[in-house]
């Protein structure tokens, strides 16, 4: 296990459902440390290239629209094993298939308001974090 650090956001739903704090809590309670955070409202311009790689799929218009819906709150997470572990946190992307307790089980709407979206490996990370925090994160003083 290496310490790594990962791209979270809680998405508009689970904004809407003013349950940033009790996500945030999620991380925290797990050993992952908040090293940066910003809270935006994504234009198409923004969450299309967000998920470019997605773009040309049947569920990609649909993406776009909901994640520019309302405000979403963008975090790094800093941890051992930070990326799969958030992604446990997280749950499965079909809530339907999510595992009790997991945020998506707890806070998803739909397959496409899944409340949650975390990095799925070193490469995407570093892409993604540099995405919403081009002047870098800061630096854990203690
Ligand atoms: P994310 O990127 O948001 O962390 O989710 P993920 O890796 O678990 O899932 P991914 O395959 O990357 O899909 C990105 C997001 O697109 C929406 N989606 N909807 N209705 C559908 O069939 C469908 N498939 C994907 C979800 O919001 C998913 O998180
Ligand atoms: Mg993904």
């Amino acid at each position: 296990m290496a310490v790594e650090q990962t791209l979270s956001i809680i998405k508009p739903n689970a904004v809407a459902k003013n349950a940033i704090g009790a996500i945030l809590s999620r991380f925290e309670a797990a050993g992952l440390r908040i090293i940066a955070a910003r809270m935006l409202h994504l234009s198409k311009e923004q969450a299309s290239a967000f998920y470019a790689i997605h773009q040309g799929k049947p569920f990609f218009d649909e993406l776009v629209d909901f994640m520019t819906s309302g405000p979403v709150m963008v975090q790094v997470l800093e941890g051992q094993d930070a990326i799969a572990k958030n992604r446990d946190i997280m749950g499965a992307t079909n809530p339907a298939q999510a595992a009790p307790g997991t945020i998506r089980a707890d806070f998803a709407d739909s397959f496409t308001e899944n409340a949650a979206h975390g990095s799925d490996s070193p490469e995407t990370a570093a892409t993604e974090i540099a995405f919403f925090f081009p002047e870098g994160v800061c630096v854990r003083t203690r």
